[in-house]
Formats: structure tokens, C-alpha cells, sequence
């Protein structure tokens, strides 16, 4: 076993989460609609018909939250802010009671010792713009350019850390190719505008931050899988490498300079439909950091049947191996292989997991909660960062995911990933026994 120590005494230690997925509140106090907040309250679109409407109801607990958080030693807390809460059309009129809500946030978290980490956009883009197209119209940078220098104005006298995107190749897939997410829409002609318009906003604004707040570090977050192909032969190989590109390289690749990765995936050539004259350039940015969000790895085979990509993953049921409520493999070195493969580009300055984590079956007995699952899960990730480390990985911060249980998108409150049980009627919190691994490893 390791112990804290050897990962350094500035190495960030905390808990992520996101304002759909915990604040509830879903229309208190000036808040406009959100695409989630449509989307999940339409029949059929999330399991067993779950909403975020309440969600852990951290709008109002968030004093509880943080004072559990600072029982737990946790030094970092990263959250996002609901746009939607601060400017409820999106763009012009700001709502004062929004700013509130996320000042007194930030202020309590300071008062606790707890670090405030913020990013700006984990999915819930105010339903205003969504009827303007959203993602897919080239203005969203503008109105995410505006959105985001208030927040940088507000908050980023106390705010040091910021994240552009959550996990943008997520976003872009889910909600505009595959439909299913928020807002729901479908195939490529949403796809790949889309994805421009979000690659476009995550330099765009982390300039826009730095110009405000010189000193503060500004970083953005990828989802990213480690892929193996299924056999050695050429078409699991190649089927293996346009998948790594869509989903491994896509945003972070046009970010540190190196343009997006169409010649390894043709059906990108079109994204250059949506590009004006200095757009190569407004896609560059030098991060402070970014940061990698890992939870498992793919195995990837050749398939005629899926059109364009050629690929699949083979699903981690039928391959007999350790699984999540998602499904996903129980795969530590994953963990290890992502960062590694990160650190490989030169142009990348510092790394930070900024989520990992595991959804098990948790029950309550005897008032405790004994996840024995998630807390080898945990050692064994966190082992596979100090090894990156030790390997020369400049790997300066682990975030959790997530503080507790939540609402998991399209799988409602099914999966539970949290530190800290949740009782979504009474909205009683319990810690878990990996919430007191962590206290401990923490102290
Ligand atoms: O809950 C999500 C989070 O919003 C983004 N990253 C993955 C998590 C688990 O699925």
C-alpha cells in the first residue's frame, strides 16, 4: 500500500460533481430552464422516468454538504455553475439571486478550508440557446464568451481554479449524434457543428478567463477510455486507431496546436465546412492544465455493421471480466496507460484526474454502508497514479468521482457513485465506508 505522502505535498486531493447532477432547485429563485431540465422531463427519456428536478437538493444543503466534506478532509471541491441559474436566458438579464446562491457557495467552501475548483460547463446549456440551436450555431461562443467573463468577474477574486468543459466528446456525442442526452438530437449535420463550436469555446474562453484572472489556474477536462483491439489483426488495429481519434483525440488534439485527427477518422473532413479564416488558431490554447477523466477500458473490433466508424467496442458483460453498475471493467491499469499516453505530448504542461470513480450496488445496513467494491476500486486507481507518477507522469491532482450518490443522466439515481449514501426521499446523507477510506487516507 502508499500512502499520501509519496505523492507530494502539492498534489490535489478531492471530490468532483456537477449542478444538474446534485443541486436540484430546478426552478427556485429566478433559475431559467436548462436543456436538462427539459429533457429529463419528458416520458421516456431516463430510467424509470427519474428527473433532476430535486436531485440531492444541494441548492439548499450545500452548507451540510461542505461541512460533511470538511468531517471527510477533503481539500478540493470541484462543482460547476448552472448557467442557467446565473443568466436564465442564457445571455442578458443576470440573476442576482443565481450569483448569490454560487457566492455564498464559494465563500462557505473557502470559510470550510476547501478549495473551490469551478467549471463552467458540465452540460446544462440554458434551454434559450438551445432553441437557437445551441451547440450547433457558431454564436454559442459568443454567448459562452459572455457568460463566462461574468462568472470570471464575480467569482475569480476567490476563485483560483477553473474548467472550460466537462468532457466535451461526451456532451457533443450523447446529446447531438446519438440522442441520448440532452438535448436530444441526432446525426452527424449536429455532430460535427457542434463539436467545432465546443472545441472553439474551450480556448476561447480559457483566454477569456486568464485575461481576467491572470493568476488563475485555467484548465479544461476530456472523458477518455484506454482502447486495446480485440485481435492483432489489421482491421481490429485500424477499427482501434479512427476510434482512439473520435474519442480519445478529438478535442484535445486542435487545442495544443496539432489540428483535428482527420486523417486517422475521414468522417471528420466535414467539420472544415464550419471553419472560418482564423479558426485553426482560435483553437489553440495553453492550458495550466488539463484534465483527464478516466473510468475503464474498451476493447474495439472491426464491424461492417456500424456505418462510417467501422467499429464497435465488445461489451465488457460478454468478455467475463470484474464490472460497474455501468457496466464498465474494473480495469486499474487504464487508469495508468490514459496518462501516459497524455503525458506523450510534449505540449501538455500538468495533468489532473479530474473525475474517477465507480457506480456498485450500496445498501444500507445497520446504518452503514459497507462498499467494499468502490474502496479497492479507489486504492487500486489511486495506485495507478502515484505509478504514472513515479514514472515521470506530471500527474498533480485525483479528484473522486463523485461526493454523493447523484443523478447519473440518462441512468437517473441507479447508479450510485458517491463517497456518501444518499436517501433521495428524506435526502439523508450517510458516509460510506469508502468516504471514511478517503477521510483516513487524507488525514
Ligand atoms: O456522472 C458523470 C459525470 O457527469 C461526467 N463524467 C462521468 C460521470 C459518471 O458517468
Amino acid at each position: 500500500m502508499f500512502d499520501k505522502k509519496q505523492f507530494g505535498n502539492d498534489f490535489k486531493w478531492g471530490v468532483s460533481t456537477a449542478a444538474y447532477q446534485i443541486e436540484g432547485a430546478h426552478l427556485s429563485d429566478g433559475k431559467g430552464h436548462s436543456i436538462w431540465d427539459k429533457f429529463s422531463n419528458q416520458p421516456k427519456k431516463i430510467f424509470k422516468g427519474h428527473n433532476g428536478n430535486h436531485a440531492c437538493d444541494f441548492y439548499n444543503k450545500y452548507r451540510d454538504d461542505l461541512q460533511l466534506m470538511k468531517y471527510l478532509n477533503i481539500p478540493n471541491f470541484r462543482f460547476s455553475l448552472a448557467w442557467s441559474r446565473i443568466l436564465p436566458n442564457g445571455t442578458g438579464h443576470a440573476n442576482q439571486k443565481g450569483i448569490d446562491f454560487y457566492n455564498k457557495l464559494i465563500d462557505q467552501s473557502l470559510e470550510f478550508g476547501i478549495e473551490p475548483w469551478v467549471t463552467l460547463y458540465h452540460w446544462d446549456l440554458p434551454q434559450a440557446l438551445e432553441n437557437k440551436g445551441g451547440w450547433t450555431n457558431r454564436e454559442v461562443v459568443g454567448w459562452f464568451s459572455d457568460y463566462a467573463e461574468l462568472c470570471a468577474k464575480q467569482f475569480g477574486d476567490r476563485v483560483k481554479n477553473w474548467m472550460v468543459l466537462n468532457e466535451p466528446m461526451v456532451f457533443t456525442g450523447a446529446g447531438y449524434f446519438l440522442g441520448v442526452h440532452a438535448p436530444g438530437r441526432k446525426g452527424l449535420r449536429n455532430f460535427i457543428p457542434a463539436v467545432h463550436h465546443a472545441a472553439l469555446s474551450q480556448s476561447v474562453i480559457a483566454k477569456i478567463i486568464k485575461d481576467i484572472c491572470p493568476l488563475s489556474n485555467v484548465g479544461t477536462t476530456f472523458s477518455c477510455s484506454h482502447l486495446e483491439p480485440n485481435t492483432s489483426s489489421d482491421k481490429d488495429r485500424l477499427a482501434t486507431i479512427k476510434v482512439d481519434a473520435l474519442i480519445n483525440r478529438l478535442f484535445i488534439e486542435p487545442s495544443l496546436g496539432l489540428g483535428y485527427p482527420t486523417s486517422d477518422i475521414k468522417l471528420l473532413d466535414r467539420i472544415y465546412k464550419y471553419f472560418l479564416p482564423n479558426d485553426e488558431h482560435l483553437l489553440k490554447h495553453d492550458f495550466d492544465f488539463v484534465g483527464i477523466q478516466n473510468y475503464t477500458r474498451e476493447i474495439v473490433t472491426h464491424s461492417y455493421f456500424v456505418p462510417l466508424l467501422n467499429a464497435k467496442f465488445i461489451k465488457a458483460e460478454k468478455r467475463k471480466v470484474p464490472i460497474t453498475l455501468m457496466n464498465w471493467e474494473v480495469y486499474p491499469d487504464a487508469l495508468y496507460q490514459i496518462l501516459k499516453k497524455y503525458s506523450a505530448y510534449p505540449q501538455i504542461k500538468k495533468i489532473i484526474v479530474t473525475e474517477n470513480g465507480a457506480a456498485f450496488h450500496d445498501t444500507i445496513f445497520d446504518g452503514k454502508v459497507n462498499d467494499e467494491l468502490r474502496t479497492s476500486y479507489l486504492k487500486s486507481h489511486i495506485g495507478e497514479v502515484l505509478r504514472a507518477k513515479n514514472d515521470g507522469v506530471n500527474v498533480g491532482g485525483y479528484f473522486v468521482w463523485t461526493f454523493t450518490d447523484n443523478f447519473e443522466w440518462a441512468e437517473g439515481f441507479y447508479p450510485r457513485f458517491g463517497l456518501v449514501h444518499t436517501n433521495f426521499k428524506t435526502q439523508e446523507r450517510t458516509v460510506k465506508q469508502s468516504g471514511y477510506w478517503y477521510k483516513e487516507f487524507l488525514q
